[in-house]
């Protein structure tokens, strides 16, 4: 056998190659040891890591998808885990590579999403001059950071995916730059990382609470169940139906739950802001309210005024205690089992007279619908928004930067289940990480279309991952970019309290020329009928398609009501 030291192009470290055969290095262990986890890497390179990417690449058949700006790793590995409910790993280089992920980093710890960073990290012999002390950095933003060694890196990279998934966070995991090359002998067969039972509610109060519950829901004229995020994650859709359809009761989603309840014949869609007029009234109507897996932050609770005050609240959640102030009874518990337990003790519950039966849900829900322009000319952004939740495929996986645009295709597109419309950037309130959603997404579901909403201020901050979004999601790729040439949100909130308005205005500029730079489509939207071409585009196959950028030239000044209520709270 003969063996030969190369050097690496970084002069670092040498690694060994036997006729063409690596031996494993420490990289090569986290690599494939990651690999039996994560579904997807997504990326950019640099010294940092190098060694793990060629370990990928070459040792791994886990897909790794270039990215071109770090922030657009972990946003896309977000991505991915909102729309697949599957884990998957961002990498960068050390420095700068992995400042670049920070606003990413904190807004998947705020959402609570699991994701696996691989940064590259200063030497075990200390910091250079040009290193940052990144564990303090990961840590100022809420995600820990483990560390491989020479002789730990696969049992590591286990711990680190088991404390993603059982904390539903994202975790860094740091290659010591001295230590990435090193060679670490076979890779040891690496455990599965333990994962927590559904969390039963245990104990005399909690089975007393549900009992009361159930008696509160068996008496209540008019009860609601509230679903969020929490219940699809628990699986509890099904059990909700079934309560639903025990209880006569109507049902209502948060904003990251839309779509929880199989039947939307009786669901008055999204609460809050985004929600609509009559239904929002309805809910003020109920007597009993049980929610599920929902956090009541101030949005879903319209600030305060989502129920009525004789209205009795329930709250079923994992969270320690209740959220809210609203709350009159608590159950600590994963949702689908208190839901089944609640089910239980109403078998063959009957409800006299339903409720649900008795209220037009379909003209609850309906929204204002605007005509074809606002007042400048321009698409007016609630005619549009109708207008493309028919022409866009039915079967879109859509996601949502913030800005003010977010309200119109939250509150006239229907939504299927919660995986199928994601705000990637509320939870941090973080705009400009649109595009990268959309490369996340497309991986993630690759059956399917893929849309991305944005503003034009989000969509020109996140503007590098545009060439990774059309290279990705390629025919099965739309983006709607809500063209006010404007921070449209900011003007609604500062603009018109007559602060000046030049730092909030943008130049129009032309998205469609800059899809077309990228190999896309761009079509230049500037009245419904313009649209006629999105409706074509989705009828055609996906394979043979180009991706399609929306460049929608909406007019500024119709505010949609999520905005007014917040304008309102904050004067
Ligand atoms: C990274 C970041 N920078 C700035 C802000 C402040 N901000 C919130 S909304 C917004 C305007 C967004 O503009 P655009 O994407 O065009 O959407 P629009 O509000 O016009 O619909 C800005 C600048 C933020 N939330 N995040």
């Amino acid at each position: 056998m003969r063996w030969r030291a190369e050097r690496d192009i970084y002069g670092i470290a040498s690694r060994f190659v036997l006729k063409g055969l690596l031996l494993p290095t420490v990289s090569a262990h986290l690599a494939q040891t990651l690999a039996q986890h994560v579904d997807a890497v997504f990326g950019l390179m640099g010294n940092g890591n190098a060694y793990f990417l060629d370990a990928l690449e070459r040792g791994t058949a886990v897909p790794f998808t270039a990215v071109r700006h770090e922030q657009g790793a972990v946003v896309a590995a977000d991505a991915h885990y909102r729309a697949s409910g599957r884990i998957a790993a961002a990498t960068t280089t050390y420095g700068a590579g992995f400042t670049n992920t920070l606003t990413a980093l904190a807004e998947s710890v705020q959402a609570r999403i699991p994701l696996v960073l691989v940064v590259g990290d200063e030497p075990t012999s200390g910091p250079r001059p040009w290193d940052v002390d990144q564990i303090a950095l990961a840590s100022a933003v809420g995600a820990r950071t483990y560390t491989v060694g020479r002789t730990d890196a696969a049992a590591t990279t286990v711990i680190a995916v088991e404390h993603a998934l059982n904390y539903r966070m994202p975790v860094v995991l740091a290659i010591p730059y001295d230590v990435a090359a090193l060679e670490a002998g076979e890779v040891p067969p690496a455990p599965t990382p333990r994962m927590p039972e559904p969390l039963a509610a245990r104990g005399e109060f909690a089975a007393g609470m549900i009992a009361e519950i159930a008696a509160a829901l068996r008496t209540a004229k008019r009860p609601l169940l509230l679903g969020g995020r929490g219940a699809w994650l628990a699986g509890a859709g099904t059990a909700l139906g079934a309560l639903a359809d025990a209880t006569g009761a109507l049902t209502a989603t948060t904003a990251l739950g839309r779509g929880v309840f199989p039947a939307s014949e009786y669901d008055l869609g999204v609460t809050g802001g985004f929600g609509a007029e009559g239904a929002m009234a309805l809910i003020g109507t109920a007597d009993v309210a049980v929610v599920f897996g929902a956090s009541l932050n101030q949005f879903t609770m319209r600030f305060g005024e989502l129920f009525a005050p004789g209205t009795r609240v329930f709250q079923v959640d994992v969270a320690p205690a209740a959220t809210h102030a609203h709350v009159s009874g608590y159950v600590r518990g994963d949702a689908r089992l208190v839901a089944e337990a609640l089910l239980g003790h109403l078998s063959g519950a009957v409800p006299a007279a339903p409720w649900r039966e008795s209220v037009d849900v379909a003209a609850a829900r309906r929204y204002e619908p605007g005509g074809e322009f606002g007042s400048d000319g321009r698409l007016d952004p609630r005619a549009a928004a109708q207008r493309l939740a028919e022409v866009l495929p039915a079967d879109r996986v859509v996601v949502t930067d913030g800005g003010h645009f977010l309200g119109w295709s939250n509150m006239y597109w229907p939504v299927a289940a919660p995986d199928r419309m994601m705000m990637i950037g509320t939870a941090f309130q973080a705009i400009g990480l649109g595009w990268p959603s959309l490369v996340g997404a497309a991986v993630a579901r690759p059956e399917q279309a893929v849309v991305l909403n944005s503003g034009d201020g989000g969509g020109l901050m996140a503007l590098a991952d545009l060439e990774s979004a059309v290279r990705v999601a390629g025919g099965r790729g739309c983006a709607i970019i809500w063209n006010d040439a404007a921070y449209g949100a900011e003007i609604n909130l500062y603009g018109l309290k007559g602060l000046s308005e030049g730092p909030m205005r943008i130049p129009e500029v032309n998205f469609a020329g800059l899809a077309e730079a990228v190999g896309a489509e761009g079509l230049v939207a500037r009245t419904l009928a313009d649209l006629e071409r999105v409706r074509e585009w989705s009828a055609t196959d996906a394979a043979t398609r180009p991706f399609l950028l929306v460049d929608l030239r909406i007019c500024g000044t119709i505010i949609a009501p999520y905005q007014q209520e917040i304008i309102r709270i904050n004067s």
